[in-house]
This record gives structure tokens, C-alpha cells and sequence, in this order.
């Protein structure tokens, strides 16, 4: 089974490096990068925009003014990905040092697929609806499994059209967002085949499924559900994982993996 990676996240939205884009922003931002990558993170994934159902859109510029200070902070730690639905934010990041785009829109701006082909960069297609503030009301699926990967095998088709490297395309199935519960169950249970097909990328790490799960209000204190997901997306072939708790993940895969390289 391939190695599965882990991409640390580095939010640096207004909730977290509250003054981002400054310097003690940057700062602090650096400090945290650091600690993931020693920590065992292979890409750091920056994002200035919150992408929670129900978050406000962020200006263009604020976008901006957040994301490119700390893509240039960080980009000597580690691979960047830069996590942005706006080709101009994607296009500034490349400039500063990212070389993946990671896009909760999976390619809803039309200039971000011809964007990435031009870069040579790599490419998260998440799967999504509508946008952060609209998000709410959309989690309505008749087979969420069979719509969610037929829509993004579509996307995945329009960004090789594009010219983007089918090599470099991870596909995603955007756990949360906007799905249910019982949606993000049943795409984590049927991971397996999809992982097999291409390679495929899982952002579970604190989500709220897991606090309904373990009656855990806050979302810091969610750490070993997101690991139980963790462990399972490893199982199923993943090839890279997107959390916040870098160290206490990577812990968990070193087990889990000596325990199923162990001879029989
Ligand atoms: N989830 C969030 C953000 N970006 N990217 C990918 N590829 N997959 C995801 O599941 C995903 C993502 C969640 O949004 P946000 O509100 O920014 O929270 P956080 O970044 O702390 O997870």
C-alpha cells in the first residue's frame, strides 16, 4: 500500500493568526509551519479564506494580503499548497512559492484549470456546493457516494481537458462540506475503491461530524475522532490527509503501519 502523507494546515483566517499578514501573524504562522513539518507534515497547506459552511466571503485583496506574506514564510519548511477558489489568489501564491492549488470549488472559477496547467503545479479537486455562505441548505443527495465521485470525475476530465497533468491531480471528496452526518460516513466507508482508481486526498480533521459523534463542542478537542478517520483513510489507500494535529496523527500511522507491515 503507498505511503499516505500528511498536509498540515496552516489557516490564516481572522479565527486563528488573527492578525495574519502582519508580522507577529507571520511570525506565529512560521512558528506553527515549523512544528508541523518536525512533526512529520510533507506539505503545508495555507488558506486565508474559511471555507466553513455558513463563513463569510473574503475580499480578493484581504484574501491576498493574508495568504501571500505567509506562502513566502513558509515555502523554504516545506511544499506549499495554497487553499483558495479564486485563480488570482492561486496565481499570486504560485508567484510567492506554492506548488500545489488546493480548491474547495474544484475549478468553479474558470481561469483557475488553465491557471494550474500553465504553472506545471499540482491540483486538489474538492468536491463542494455552492459557496461558504450559501453552503447550508445544499447537503441534499440521493446517493451522496455516486454523485460525489461522478461529479468530481467530471471536474477531473474538464481540468486534463484544461491541460492540466493528470498525474498531479488529487481528488477529494470534501467531507462536510456541505454534507450531513450520515453523508460523510458513507464517503468515508467507501473510500477504498475510489483511492485505487486515483489518488485521493481526505480533510476530516476536526470536523463537526466528529464532535456529533463524540458529543465534543470544540473543535480543538476532537483529536482522536479526526485519528479514528485518520486510521481509516490509511486502511482504505489515501493518499494524503489534511489535519491540524500533524504530531499526534503521524504517531498513530507510525503504529498502525508497523502493525500492518508486521509478518504474518
Ligand atoms: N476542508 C476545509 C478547508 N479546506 N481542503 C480540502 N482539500 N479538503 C477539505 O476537506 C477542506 C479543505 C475546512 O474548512 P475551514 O473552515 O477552512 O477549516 P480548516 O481549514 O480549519 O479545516
Amino acid at each position: 500500500m503507498r505511503v499516505m502523507r500528511l498536509m498540515g494546515i496552516l489557516n490564516v483566517t481572522p479565527d486563528s493568526f488573527s492578525d495574519g499578514g502582519r508580522h507577529a501573524g507571520v511570525d506565529a504562522a512560521r512558528a506553527h509551519a515549523e512544528r508541523m513539518v518536525a512533526e512529520g507534515a510533507a506539505w503545508i497547506d495555507v488558506g486565508g479564506e474559511s471555507t466553513r459552511p455558513g463563513a463569510r466571503t473574503v475580499p480578493v485583496a484581504e484574501e491576498l494580503a493574508r495568504v501571500l506574506p505567509v506562502v513566502r514564510a513558509v515555502r523554504g519548511l516545506a511544499p506549499v499548497s495554497v487553499d483558495t477558489r479564486r485563480a488570482a489568489v492561486a496565481e499570486a501564491a504560485i508567484d510567492a512559492g506554492a506548488t500545489l492549488v488546493n480548491d474547495v470549488s474544484g475549478g468553479a472559477d474558470p481561469a483557475m484549470f488553465p491557471l494550474v496547467a500553465r504553472a506545471g503545479v499540482g491540483l486538489v479537486i474538492m468536491h463542494s456546493r455552492g459557496e461558504p455562505d450559501t453552503m447550508q441548505g445544499l447537503a441534499a443527495y440521493d446517493d451522496v457516494v455516486g454523485e460525489v465521485w461522478a461529479a468530481l470525475d467530471a471536474r477531473f476530465d474538464a481540468a486534463v481537458a484544461a491541460g492540466v497533468d493528470p498525474s498531479r491531480i488529487l481528488l477529494d471528496p470534501g467531507i462536510g462540506l456541505p454534507k450531513t452526518t450520515a453523508h460523510n460516513l458513507r464517503l468515508l466507508h467507501a473510500l477504498a475503491p475510489h483511492a485505487r482508481r486515483r489518488p485521493v486526498l481526505v480533510g476530516a480533521s476536526r470536523k463537526r461530524f466528529i464532535g456529533e459523534l463524540t458529543g465534543q463542542a470544540v473543535a480543538a478537542d476532537r483529536v482522536e475522532g479526526s485519528i479514528a478517520v485518520a486510521l481509516w483513510a490509511r486502511q482504505a489507500g489515501v493518499a494524503v490527509l489534511r489535519v491540524h494535529d500533524v504530531g499526534a496523527t503521524a504517531r498513530a500511522l507510525a503504529v498502525w503501519d508497523a502493525v500492518a507491515g508486521a509478518p504474518a
